[in-house]
């Protein structure tokens, strides 16, 4: 359906900035496994690259395609970075963690020289926060944890996959947090950070460097 073919669009368009002999960071999400599959096909043609994963369904794929892999004891920076992104405002500040990753992914995109975001067309909006914050929070005493999120204006809600609590690759919870509008992502951030028992938000502020969007006029190439 058309929203795939964005997504597939703007993953592919992000491998042309793969140069051989990079040390990539390798994003989540449906959006990002379009461009492992393409960085697949290119290593098997002799590109030279190697990856560090943000998520261990990112690594399956990446396992999947033959990407060489490699983690944070041998590389302390990589070179680019390609993620996805629920949400991308006008000042290319972000909300991530739809698929559960938001810790792991603000990781690696830190300790990356560049970052490119993936997205289809529908992720860009003009205030972040319509789509609910993911905040990964310590399992231990989350209860409470969530109640001081409620005093921040949000309505928190334990996240759950099949039935049971979703517990993510750090062995945490995430609550999803709808604050409705965030126009202010750095200060509200800071907020939730100082809340005893959060690990992590999916608050992503200056940290994106270009911006590829599939769309209906074909695939567009934002730098900030
Ligand atoms: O969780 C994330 O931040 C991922 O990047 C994800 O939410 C991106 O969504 P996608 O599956 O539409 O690419």
């Amino acid at each position: 359906e058309s929203v795939d073919v964005f997504k597939r669009m703007a993953g592919e368009k992000a491998v042309d900035y793969i140069e051989d002999g990079m040390l990539v960071g390798l994003g989540s999400g449906s959006t990002v496994y379009w461009m492992l599959k393409k960085l697949g096909e290119l290593v098997e043609q002799g590109l030279n690259v190697n990856g560090i994963s943000s998520s261990s369904l990112t690594e399956s794929w990446a396992r999947e395609f033959k990407i060489p892999l490699t983690d944070f004891s041998d590389v302390q920076l990589l070179d680019l970075a390609i993620d996805g992104a629920d949400e991308i405002d006008p000042s290319f500040h972000l909300i991530k963690g739809g698929g559960g990753s938001l810790v792991r992914e603000k990781v690696v995109n830190a300790h990356s020289k560049k970052l490119i975001i993936v997205a289809d067309q529908s992720k860009r909006v003009d205030v972040l926060g319509k789509f609910p914050l993911p905040v990964e929070v310590l399992q231990f005493g989350w209860q409470m944890t969530a109640n001081k999120i409620v005093e921040l204006g949000a309505k928190p809600v334990l996240r759950e996959e099949n039935g049971s609590v979703y517990v993510s690759d750090n062995g945490n919870y995430i609550l999803d947090c709808a604050f409705e509008s965030i126009p202010d992502p750095e200060n509200l951030h800071n907020k939730l950070k100082q809340l005893i028992g959060v690990i992590e938000t999916g608050l992503f502020f200056d940290m994106v460097d270009m911006v590829i969007m599939g769309g209906p006029e074909g695939t567009v190439v934002i730098n900030k």
